[in-house]
């Protein structure tokens, strides 16, 4: 039997989901016509007005924001109910600038938690579960948006956080932990760091994981489900469009549901801000359809992917989006080059490499550098000095094969490269670029 949180929705005919978005979207760019003034000037300025919008063919006219927005009109600018309606905020970590802050009434709250609870219910959850949220709590949405998932759903949560390994561990053994929340590198270490411990991955009660928040790849996928002994699942979302939940992968896993009668998400040229045909890679943009009190109209995300409407096998209509390959203001170029730490990450695993990594940009003599700190495991530190200038040669050459670039490797013994307990910082650019 297949399970869905929100059947109804979920599997909704392609031609009543238009019907529902159509609808939807034209109450939502009146109510942040009326009510933000900001957008009002926006789409002045653009000569569109809401009688324009009458169905999903009609967003292209609309104009785009983005972050750059946001920032402009912090604190309260984009907020389309009163204060007084509202009842949370959440906020982005601020680490490229100020902080963004999200607004909620509480059925923004409602409708986010039940997006955080589809994903948990596509993952195998149900109410018997021992959920064990290890995302950040605070400002930062992963803690707060799947604790509310997991109490929809009526599974028992464990409200963990980030950090204090040791006693995730023990809360999951002793409380027999069956689905764990966190970022990705997180739930690696806790897997590196069950096997310190002398667990096996059969060891734990643990049946299934959903990582997101950062980019991971399909070989750290692998690396964590077996050392967990788990299915990984990934979920994707934003600060601006409440937080995870926006998509979820299903049973397949090869890329999440986007939850569209919420949503709806076009790809775009980030040169052009053409919209591209389904299946075609670019920015991903988002337009919320229920949001009342901070709504998006045509947000830029930044977040390179592709969209895929081809069936799904779990029975969910929702269009797929890819893993994000990076976002495009974390491609470095080097040499010339756009290079995503995701083609390294996929590199190193595939060789064998643990996914504890650090890359290292800097420019010397007015020419790019590219070093590769890559972590040994135990196992393999037992080699030979000319073992080991060998090895750092043929992952060099690898990594150039990949990239076109030929980067500097270096392997440095286990454990002496830092651990993240929330989203990882894997690229130092020292460059001073003007
Ligand atoms: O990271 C929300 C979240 C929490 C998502 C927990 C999933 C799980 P922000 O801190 O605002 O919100 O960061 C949003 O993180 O634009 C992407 O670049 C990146 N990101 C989020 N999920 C994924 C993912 C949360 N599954 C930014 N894969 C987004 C790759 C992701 N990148």
């Amino acid at each position: 039997m297949r399970n869905y949180y929100q059947k109804e929705a979920e599997t909704m005919p392609l031609e009543q989901l238009r019907r529902l978005q159509s609808e939807k979207l034209k109450a939502q760019v009146k109510h942040v016509y009326e009510n933000v003034p900001y957008y009002k000037n926006l789409m002045d300025e653009k000569g569109v007005k809401p009688e324009d919008i009458n169905c999903v063919e009609d967003l292209y006219k609309l104009p785009f924001i983005s972050k750059a927005d946001l920032r402009e009109t912090y604190p309260y600018g984009m907020l389309a109910v009163p204060l007084s309606e509202c009842v949370r905020i959440q906020s982005t970590s601020g680490t490229t600038g100020k902080r963004v802050i999200a607004y909620y009434t509480q059925k923004d709250v409602d409708l986010w938690e039940d997006c955080c609870a589809r994903a948990i219910v596509a993952a195998g959850g149900t109410k018997d579960d021992v959920v064990h949220v290890s995302y950040g709590y605070g400002l930062f949405t992963g803690g707060a948006g799947l604790h509310g998932g997991s109490h929809k759903l009526g599974s028992l949560t464990l409200p963990m956080s980030s950090g204090n390994t040791e006693r995730q561990i023990q809360f999951m053994m002793d409380l027999k932990s069956t689905i764990l929340c966190c970022t990705p590198s997180y739930a690696a270490y806790l897997g590196e760091s069950l096997k310190e411990r002398g667990y096996k991955p059969t060891d734990n009660h643990l049946k299934a994981g959903i990582f997101g928040a950062e980019p991971w790849t399909e070989e750290m996928r692998k690396d964590i489900e077996s050392s967990l002994g788990i299915k990984a699942y990934d979920i994707y979302g934003l600060t601006e469009t409440s937080g995870p939940g926006v998509a979820f992968e299903c049973e397949e896993q090869n890329g999440m549901h986007v939850n569209e009668d919420h949503f709806l998400a076009e790809i775009i040229d980030p040169d052009t801000g053409e919209v591209l045909p389904e299946g075609e890679k670019g920015e991903l943009v988002f337009t919320s359809l229920d949001k009342e009190a901070f709504p998006l109209i045509r947000y830029r995300t930044r977040d390179i992917c592709v969209l895929s409407r081809k069936k799904c096998s779990c029975g969910r209509t929702f269009v797929k989006m890819s893993k994000p390959m990076g976002r495009s203001d974390d491609m470095m170029i080097i040499k010339g080059v756009n290079v995503f730490p995701s083609q390294i990450e996929t590199v190193l695993l595939n060789e064998g490499y643990t996914p504890n990594y650090k890359i290292e940009v800097d420019r010397v003599n007015n020419s790019d550098t590219l070093d590769i700190y890559v972590e040994l495991s135990a196992e393999q530190f037992s080699d030979t000095v000319s073992g080991f200038n060998a090895k750092e040669k043929s992952l060099a050459s690898a990594i150039k094969t990949m990239l076109g670039i030929q980067p500097v490797v270096h392997l440095v013994p286990p454990k002496t490269i830092e651990r993240s307990e929330g989203k990882a910082v894997r690229v130092i650019d020292k460059r001073k670029l003007v």
